[in-house]
């Protein structure tokens, strides 16, 4: 009796995407650590908590797989990309990286709807909503640098936000989660 509930072609992409999460939590991993060796304490710990939440991701797609009664295949992590130029640089980098995962995601929700395989586009919608948090948080942390000069950032801006984001949630509210009672 055949026990696997997941087809091939969506067993190898999770397993892809398993990958590519544990990947994004090395690249939060060396960025934090180029922070903290510039001196950034606050936005080191901000990058560290990330790297947690991202090798979390991984974890979640590998129970989800075993569930689904489908083989885990874990692999080599590629290199996280080379140190950040500067603390722009690194948030510019971040929105970027986020955004390479959200296509990725959205292309598994893409193949889940063509198989009809609601259990993994159901699974996955969480994966969606994480992805526009992650993003939108991303975007202001890159919205308030830039009004602070971007690349020509002061050192007391710097400083303001370093301290900020020691203590920076790690979630961004989305405006589809905003109601009457809770504004
Ligand atoms: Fe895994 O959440 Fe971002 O990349």
């Amino acid at each position: 009796m055949d026990t696997n509930r997941l087809s091939q072609t969506l067993a190898s992409a999770l397993n892809e995407q398993m990958t590519k999460e544990a990947h994004a939590a090395q690249i939060y991993l060396s960025y934090a650590a180029w922070a903290d060796s510039q001196g950034f304490g606050g936005i080191a710990n901000f990058l560290f908590r990330h790297a947690h939440e991202e090798r979390n991701h991984m974890m979640k797609i590998l129970e989800y797989i075993l569930k689904r009664g489908a083989i885990v295949k874990v692999t080599a992590i590629p290199a996280p990309p080379k140190d950040p130029e500067n603390v722009h640089h690194c948030f510019e980098k971040v929105f970027e990286h986020e955004v390479d995962n959200t296509k990725a995601v959205y292309k598994l929700v893409k193949m889940s709807l063509t198989e009809e395989d609601w259990a993994t586009w159901n699974f996955m919608q969480w994966f969606v909503k994480e992805q526009t948090e992650e993003e939108t948080l991303a975007l202001n942390l890159l919205d308030k640098i830039k009004i602070a000069g971007g690349e020509k950032i002061n050192s007391d801006a710097l400083y303001t936000l370093d301290r900020d984001l020691e203590k920076t949630p790690d979630d961004a509210r989305l405006a589809q989660d905003v109601t009457a009672e809770n504004p």
